[in-house]
């Protein structure tokens, strides 16, 4: 199997992120996460290392807003310029604004602040020197699994870092900047008949919102209920899509304490549905803090259920783009991603 990958993500390293209650802690989605899967797959006599092909802007224009990737490509080097004392500080060093737009109609304003807070959804989503470049890595390993499930017929898999289903149209947050699983999706639908499944533990709110009025992708997300899990806003069950895209979009919001039982019969659920919109391509946005002691998660998910979970995805019997989202048990995170990707080599 082809595993895309790019060196490109490790100089996207935040020295923290900001958790509820205002507790500074170092920033969950690192390097690190990438070097546990890569050993595990090293391990393999199946995985097939290969370095993203460059598809220039176009196809990521095609979902987000370009004034909002002009602001992530310019932010580091506006932000050294604004105040170089500031953003060169140790205690600082990261892009990341203190000011939220409001819900109502409201536009970037120029300084770097504004079009940051107006960009920006969270505290999660830190922009330092790497980042742009290592959001486009990403995602060109995203979109080159979708020309690989389109040339070959066969699935592979996008080590993606940074992750991408919480990243709108125009929006950074979650750890996201790009959604490379929308740009891979919105590809391969010019190609044929696309469904996108999201089995990250929080809800893709990005890729809701991207294709939320249109029939093109159908999207399905499996999630710990917004009631009580981030992102609190996106992810309920009666968001069904909009206009032209009614019914094209389905969530599954799951309670605290799920486990492998009551998320297979989720995933059932969500299959079933795939095969009646019949596809002739899957994207799965794969996130692993669906496991049992995920520092971010309150599912309990096992080894086993994802060995299962794998094995019924792949009875689909689609050509997969599995794009890389999240998973914080970094001591697990190889070994259960070799597990998931086993049903699809
Ligand atoms: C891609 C992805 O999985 N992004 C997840 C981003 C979640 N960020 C919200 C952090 C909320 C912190 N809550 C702390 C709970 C620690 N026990
Ligand atoms: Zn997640």
């Amino acid at each position: 199997m082809k595993i895309f990958y790019s060196e490109e993500h490790r100089k996207h390293y935040p020295p923290f992120e900001v958790f509820d209650g205002g507790k500074r802690v170092p920033y969950l989605e690192n390097p690190d996460r990438m070097d546990r899967i890569l050993t595990a797959l090293k391990k393999t006599d199946w995985a097939e290392f290969t370095e993203p092909e460059d598809f220039g802007l176009d196809p990521i224009l095609a979902v987000h807003d370009r004034d909002y990737i002009n602001f992530l490509a310019s932010c580091w080097t506006e932000w050294l310029d604004s105040d170089p004392e500031v953003a060169a500080s140790p205690e600082v060093h990261a892009f990341l604004p203190a000011t939220f737009a409001l819900r109502r109609k409201t536009r970037p304003t120029s300084s770097l602040l504004g079009r940051g807070g107006y960009y920006i959804m969270d505290l999660s989503a830190c922009i330092v020197e790497g980042t742009y470049k290592a959001a486009l890595a990403s995602a060109n390993c995203a979109l080159s699994a979708a020309s690989s499930s389109f040339n070959l017929h066969h699935s592979s898999f996008a080590l993606c870092r940074p992750p991408g289903h919480h990243a709108g149209r125009d929006y950074a947050g979650g750890y996201c900047f790009i959604n490379n699983a929308a740009v891979a999706a919105n590809w391969l639908s010019a190609k044929g008949k696309t469904a996108l499944l999201d089995i990250d533990y929080h809800a893709g709110n990005g890729t809701q919102d991207i294709f939320y009025e249109w029939s093109g992708v159908l999207t399905i997300s499996i999630h710990g209920d917004p009631d009580f899990e981030y992102p609190h806003y996106v992810g309920f069950a009666d968001e069904t899509g909009a206009g032209e895209g009614l019914g094209f979009h389905k969530n599954y919001p799951l309670p605290k304490g799920t486990g492998d039982d009551g998320y297979l019969a989720a995933l059932d659920d969500a299959l079933e549905m795939i095969r009646k919109f019949a596809p002739g391509y899957l994207v799965l946005s794969t996130g692993m803090d669906t496991f049992d002691g995920d520092p971010l998660g309150k599912f309990h998910i096992t080894r086993d259920g994802f060995a299962e979970i794998g094995k019924r995805i792949a009875g689909l019997n689609l050509p997969a783009a599995i794009i890389m989202e999240g998973g914080y048990a970094n001591e697990a995170l190889g070994e259960n991603i070799r597990t998931l990707l086993e049903n699809f080599k």
